[in-house]
């Protein structure tokens, strides 16, 4: 078995596929947004499922492991190549294939840009609501791989919420189309939903069907500016207890307002303690009255408001809430960025025990996020230079999770698990659920040649 030429036998196996071993492809794809350096064998990108098909039967004969890739923007090392994986990119892969008006649905290919998909979408009056912040360059087979959340999670779910049907390459070349194209469905075992967030460890997904919806007829946007951290977690309460379900409730604290400021200057209030960046959307009669509403509340816990004045004073102020991540990146480059979640009624609970944390370590703790959604980014700001205080910066993570689980939270709302969180899945989940899982993976992928090191450390 030549396993350690094998790249040489690929080439000319498929020689109409393109691949790479250039030191510049190897570098650029053994990263991602986790800013972990993996070591890639090559870097192939099909243009076709009969590509995907032949790549992933070469590395189930030769025991080559694969690791599927969108744009790289995850923040766990989920598309991190290690024992020297094969990255498979789906850059080539990138169309939308087709647009089903009558049943409101679309066919995608993995590559295609999640905002260049919005933009088509919307010029036709049509809605696909799942925004990570990293929407302009992120993909969407990255959003099914990773279960990927955003802003707009709050009102419209997630992206396993608009996945109906898969097209997927097994380990061992084998197609699957797995779903219903149907808006319901319930024969057999959700596989597509297994499938979506399982992190490109079980089968390469090679075609989307997504569901989507009409265009809201309008939206209004509302910044509420807080000179007491915990008030704005009461806000997010009394919003939704007075049964107003915003489409966002974006929650950013002094350290991260600053941060973005700095980093872009887009005009963010200063000397404001928190923020809350509100979204509505809908009828516009309907929408008005519960801006109002919510203008009552924040006023009532000392809040001041503003209303973006048009879509580009809006999109300004989305442009400040997603340069946050680059711009804490920014300042600290190996800062440790965690986005657990809680209840969301125990946001002012978990954010005075993040400050308690921060106060005692003496490491500065930037919160921001998806609140509507009790989904906090709490990123440690942690310096490698300094190795006595990264120490400690690491350490955090653990009383951060088991604070978080205190609260009836979880420790991933939508980054994943990938490799950062991997030591830290016993925490939360119970033996008997990590064997069922293992043994599914091993169902999938009895030879572990799929994204290997993810999810089980
Ligand atoms: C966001 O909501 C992303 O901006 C990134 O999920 C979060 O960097 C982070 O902590
Ligand atoms: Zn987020």
């Amino acid at each position: 078995m030549a396993k350690n030429n094998s790249m040489i036998r690929i080439v000319d196996e498929l020689p109409d596929i393109k691949i790479s071993k250039e030191p510049e492809d190897l570098l650029c794809y053994g990263f991602d947004a986790s800013r972990i350096e993996g070591h890639a064998r090559a870097v192939i990108w099909p243009r076709t499922t009969k590509d995907v098909v032949r790549v992933m039967q070469y590395a189930y004969q030769n025991e080559v492991p694969v690791v599927p890739r969108g744009a790289g923007t995850g923040m766990t090392g989920g598309a991190i190549p290690l024992n020297r994986a094969m990255v498979m990119s789906f850059e080539k892969m990138n169309k939308l294939v087709e647009l089903d008006t009558n049943n409101l649905n679309v066919i995608v290919e993995p590559g295609l840009i999640n905002g260049r998909l919005q933009r088509d979408l919307e010029h036709l009056g049509f809605f696909y609501p799942p925004d990570p912040a990293s929407m302009n360059f992120c993909t969407i087979g990255g959003n099914v791989a990773e279960n990927a959340g955003g802003p707009r999670a709050l009102k419209y779910g997630v992206t396993k919420d608009y996945v109906m049907e898969l097209e997927a390459v097994l380990p061992n070349g084998d197609v699957i189309t797995t779903g219903v194209r149907t808006s319901k469905g319930v024969v057999g075992y959700d596989l597509a939903r297994l499938l979506t967030g399982s992190e490109g460890t079980l089968a390469v997904i090679t075609k989307i069907r997504l569901r989507i919806l009409p265009l809201p007829e309008e939206v209004i946007t509302l910044l509420a500016m807080f000179d007491n951290l915990e008030a704005s977690g009461k806000t997010v309460s009394k919003i939704i207890g007075a049964k107003i379900m915003p489409r966002t409730l974006e929650f950013m604290d002094r350290e991260a307002i600053t941060a973005v400021e700095r980093y872009k200057a887009v005009g963010m209030p200063k000397d404001v303690e928190a923020l809350l960046l509100i979204e509505l959307d809908g009828h516009p009669s309907a929408i008005t009255k519960q801006a109002e509403k919510i203008a009552e509340i924040c006023e009532s816990l000392n809040a001041d408001i503003k209303i973006a004045e048009d879509s580009s004073a809006r999109e300004k102020l989305w442009e400040a809430r997603r340069a946050i991540s680059p711009a804490l990146y920014n300042l600290y480059p190996e800062k440790i960025n965690e986005d657990i979640v809680v209840p969301r009624d125990k946001i002012p609970e978990m954010l005075k025990g993040l400050r308690k944390l921060a106060e005692e370590s003496g490491i500065s703790i930037v919160n921001f996020g998806h609140a509507g959604d009790g989904n906090i980014h709490v990123n440690i700001m942690a310096d490698k230079n300094d190795a006595e205080k990264y120490k400690k910066a690491k350490a955090l993570v653990k009383d951060i999770f088991s604070m978080t689980l205190s609260l009836g939270g979880t420790i991933s709302g939508e980054h994943g698990i990938g490799m950062t969180k991997a030591p830290y899945l016993s925490m939360e989940l119970k033996k008997n659920e990590i064997d069922i899982m293992k043994g599914i993976k091993n169902l999938f992928d009895p030879k572990a040649i799929l994204n290997p090191g993810k999810i089980f450390a």
